[in-house]
């Protein structure tokens, strides 16, 4: 990749897209292209194709797909199924079809088994059963993955899977019914804050563990895997610890100066016990993340403050 390839980010208005595009952006690469959704439905085979013959990008970063957290994924695995395949399917094939030289397909912890062996490591793929909350997200982004891998076997194309643990940053998703557990902890504090209340509700017991990403910290990787020299298939990216969601409860309170207590829904779904990645392989590649946790939470309330009109 150089400063003149054409870098087509797929997934620009999202949370992933807008991050690596904005570090593409004060890299100095020049040739960035983006389309919206009402310019171009990737679910639409022809309409991709026609994209891919006229624009010709030379480097594809797949980071469109339909996500949420753990209710939006229990409640609508047909949309996640169909959608998430759909749009890998047509990025990945037209890519490989028109001559793209490098293709980055994002995808997600939550393809490895729900009882891997923690910290996962990326040898882990395909060893047992997923966890079921997400099953159908996860199906179609293991799909991602073997695509890009036969793709790579049999074509030799240098398609790159990288795996992001949980992720959190600006243009999260903070509607409290789909998003993930992060954008919907900084809301709950923030009104609780604004109500005067003196709890806010987290769901389930508290007890599951999760790792979590700051975008830009992906965004930062996404790039170094682009720009490496070292053929890779399936990477990890993640920051290397994990925490309980109460502890993230307390985190959060903490970092939002709020002083009331945490209580727990235990009617809600917990998930997977632990989700935390060995991110061993793309250590030894030489990158390392650089965002903390109450550093990034602290920037991600700013936005939220700055943008959360109409919330
Ligand atoms: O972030 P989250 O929705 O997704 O939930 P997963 C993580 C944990 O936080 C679960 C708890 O144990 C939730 O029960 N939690 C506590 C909450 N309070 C809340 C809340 O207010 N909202 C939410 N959403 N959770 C997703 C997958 O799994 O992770 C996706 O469903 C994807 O496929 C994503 O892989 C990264 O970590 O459980």
């Amino acid at each position: 990749m150089t400063f003149d390839s054409k870098i087509f980010v797929a997934g620009h208005c999202g949370m992933v897209g807008s991050a690596i595009v904005r570090r593409l952006e004060r890299e100095g690469f020049s040739r960035i292209i983006v389309r919206s959704r009402r310019e171009l439905d990737l679910r639409g085979r022809v309409a991709v194709r026609e994209f891919f013959a006229e624009v010709r990008p030379d480097v594809v970063i797949d980071a469109a797909a339909r996500v949420g957290g753990i209710m939006a994924n229990s409640e609508k695995p047909v949309e996640f199924l169909l959608e998430n395949l759909a749009i890998q399917n047509n990025v990945i094939e037209a890519s490989a079809d028109y001559g793209v030289q490098k293709l980055l397909f994002l995808g997600s912890s939550c393809i490895y088994p729900k009882l891997a062996p923690q910290p996962i490591r990326e040898e882990s793929l395909l060893s047992g059963p997923l966890e079921p909350t997400n099953e159908a997200y996860a199906i179609a982004k293991i799909a991602g993955i073997k695509l890009c891998q036969a793709y790579a076997r049999e074509y030799g194309k240098p398609f790159i899977s990288a795996m992001p643990t949980n992720l959190y940053g600006p243009k999260d998703n903070f509607d409290l019914h789909t998003s993930h557990v992060l954008p919907a902890l900084i809301r709950k504090v923030h009104e609780a804050k604004k109500n005067g209340a003196s709890e806010i509700v987290v769901w389930g017991s508290g007890s599951p563990r999760r790792e979590f990403l700051h975008a830009d910290d992906l965004a930062d990787a996404s790039l170094f895997l682009l720009q490496a020299h070292e053929p890779v298939d399936l990477v990890n990216i993640g920051c290397g610890e994990d925490l309980t969601i109460r502890e993230l409860a307390e985190t959060v309170c903490r970092v939002l100066e709020f002083s009331g207590q945490p209580v727990f829904d235990t009617s809600k779904p917990d998930g997977t016990p632990r989700k935390l990645l060995d991110i061993g392989r793309i250590r030894a590649m030489g990158w390392k993340p650089s965002i903390p946790l109450e550093v990034g939470i602290k920037k991600t309330y700013e936005w939220f403050i700055a943008f959360s009109e109409g919330f």
